[in-house]
């Protein structure tokens, strides 16, 4: 297999397999909240990138392992997402700037596949990423 078709396989969970993140959903594993709402639930990354790095999750994955698969029923929860995130923002003061990133897919280094977004800020960003 190539390079690319690799990259276009990555290792997928099944559809009702529990990824890292359905577990602090579900309150089974513990995380530090900073928002939730009845669709999405905002945590701090354990492994912080920035002095503000937030992980935005949809509650529900609902087949949504990474952007790449949305389909025409998960546009309210896309759009419900980019509000969170910024509501997430305001709540932690990022008026002088932050990022919203999505990690797709193994060229895009996604390492959990349960779709989210990471806010990041508190510090100057760089371009282009790394
Ligand atoms: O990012 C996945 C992110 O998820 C990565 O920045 C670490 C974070 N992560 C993984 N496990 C946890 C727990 N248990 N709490 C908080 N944050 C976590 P990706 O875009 O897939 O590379």
């Amino acid at each position: 297999m190539s390079e690319v078709e690799q990259a276009q396989h990555p290792q997928i969970p099944a559809p009702n397999e529990e990824t890292i993140f359905d577990k602090i959903a579900s309150k089974q594993i513990p995380a530090n909240i900073v928002y939730e709402d009845d669709l999405v639930m905002a945590f701090r990354d354990i492994s912080p990138q920035a002095p503000v790095h937030i992980v935005l999750i949809p509650k529900h994955r609902d087949g949504l392992t990474r952007l790449l698969v949305a389909e025409e029923r998960h546009k309210a929860l896309l759009g419900h997402m980019m509000w969170a995130a910024s509501e997430v923002a305001r709540r932690e003061h990022l008026e002088a700037g932050w990022r919203l990133t999505v990690n797709d897919g193994v060229w895009g280094s996604q390492s959990v596949y349960h779709l989210h977004f990471h806010i990041l800020g508190g510090r100057q960003m760089g371009w282009p990423p790394g």
